[in-house]
């Protein structure tokens, strides 16, 4: 799956203008009715809500709109060049490039059916219509029409969920993602199941809580081990990450530590709202290491849950506390973004 690439976007050139005279039986001097040329059209990036990812991009890099058609006589304008909407999924981001080649941020495709200007097209051209003067009355004169607009521009999908789930390979995240969810991902047995990241909700009597499984996290993910943390852009809009824990595995304590470093590792993670959760506790050998874990973790800075996605147990626990968690998450983001309006009010009369 893509979910970052640069394209080259061009609007449709103008038609050029015509030059044409009215020639017409009885009519002597009908006069210059060459008509202009039609627009280009633009090229424009939307959300949609079909997409999963930019795979439309894997060959294609350019995306050019229709040419404008030129003016003809009667004054008749060209026909404007067809606009072009590339379909990107919603969460996507578009960027430009600045003059050191920095990524300007153009517009966040957060809802589906935003859309984004990305190249307009060239002016059509004027006909020789518009260059009658007094002094010059049959003008043999018409402009070209203009180029469209051409740039390069990065889009980048990053989804927008409310809860992120991380952890290592087989800890159990498509199990509980289904427990929580409507999502059906594949489980199994064996490390990176999971390949992409898969999207749920949480209906609740309030509203959806979407919730997504990122793949299987590994110590070294951030060099490029197992299959990378490229996949941790989906967490970076998330408002709380479950970082869940296999119980059964016999280094489970150091599990944490790997995982919030590799976390800790990505640019933005390291202070997002967390819970833990400790999975399959409904083995025997998981409830025998119980009591370690529990005072291992106890000093953990975030709530610790101790659950089975298998069984069910605590999982409603730990849903209701997330629900909390991305509720406080929401409230607060409510208050910077308040806090960052400057609002200018006329000085008091005195
Ligand atoms: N006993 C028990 N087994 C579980 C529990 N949760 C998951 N498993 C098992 O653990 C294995 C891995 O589960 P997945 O849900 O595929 O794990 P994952 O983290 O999504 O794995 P990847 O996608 O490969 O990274 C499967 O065999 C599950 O049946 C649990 O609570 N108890
Ligand atoms: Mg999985």
């Amino acid at each position: 799956m893509i979910y970052k690439r640069e394209i080259m976007v061009g609007g449709g050139c103008g038609g050029d203008g015509c030059v044409s005279f009215r020639r017409e039986k009885y009519v002597p001097f009908g006069g210059p009715d060459g008509g202009d040329g039609g627009d280009g059209g633009g090229v424009g990036v939307v959300a949609s809500l079909n997409m999963a990812d930019l795979g439309l991009m894997r060959r294609k890099k350019e995306f050019v709109a229709g040419n404008g058609r030129r003016g003809s006589g009667w004054r008749k304008r060209g026909k404007r060049g067809e606009d072009l909407a590339i379909s990107v999924p919603v969460g996507t981001m578009v960027f430009t490039r600045g003059d050191s080649g920095e990524e300007i941020l153009l517009a966040d495709l957060s809802t589906p059916g935003q859309k984004v200007l990305v190249a307009k097209g060239g002016r059509g051209g004027l006909g020789n219509a518009r260059f009658a003067t007094a002094v010059n009355q049959a003008p043999e004169i018409a402009s070209k029409g203009a180029s469209g607009e051409e740039r390069h521009i990065v889009l980048e999908v990053k989804l927008i969920t409310d809860i992120c789930i991380v952890g290592h390979p087989n800890s159990g995240k498509s199990t509980l993602l289904s427990a929580i969810s409507r999502a059906k991902p594949e489980i199994a047995d064996y490390p990176f199941t999971t390949q992409q990241p898969i999207l749920g909700v949480m209906p609740d009597d309030r509203r959806d809580f979407t919730v997504a499984e990122i793949p299987g996290l590994v110590e070294g993910a951030h060099l490029g081990k197992g299959l990378g943390n490229e996949f941790l852009r989906h967490a970076e809009r998330t408002k709380l990450l479950i970082y869940l824990l296999d119980g059964s595995s016999p280094t489970v304590i150091d599990d944490l530590s790997i995982l919030e470093k590799e976390i800790a590792l990505y640019k933005g993670l390291a202070h997002k709202p967390k819970i833990v959760a400790v999975n399959k506790i409904d083995l025997p050998e998981v409830q025998a290491r119980l009591p370690e874990v529990k005072q291992c973790f106890a000093k953990f800075g975030a709530p610790v849950f101790y659950i089975s996605a298998v069984s069910g147990q605590a999982v409603l626990e730990l849903v209701r506390k997330a629900m909390e968690m991305v509720d406080q998450a929401s409230r607060d983001e409510e208050i910077i973004s308040q806090a960052q309006i400057t609002i200018f009010r006329p000085k008091p009369r005195k």
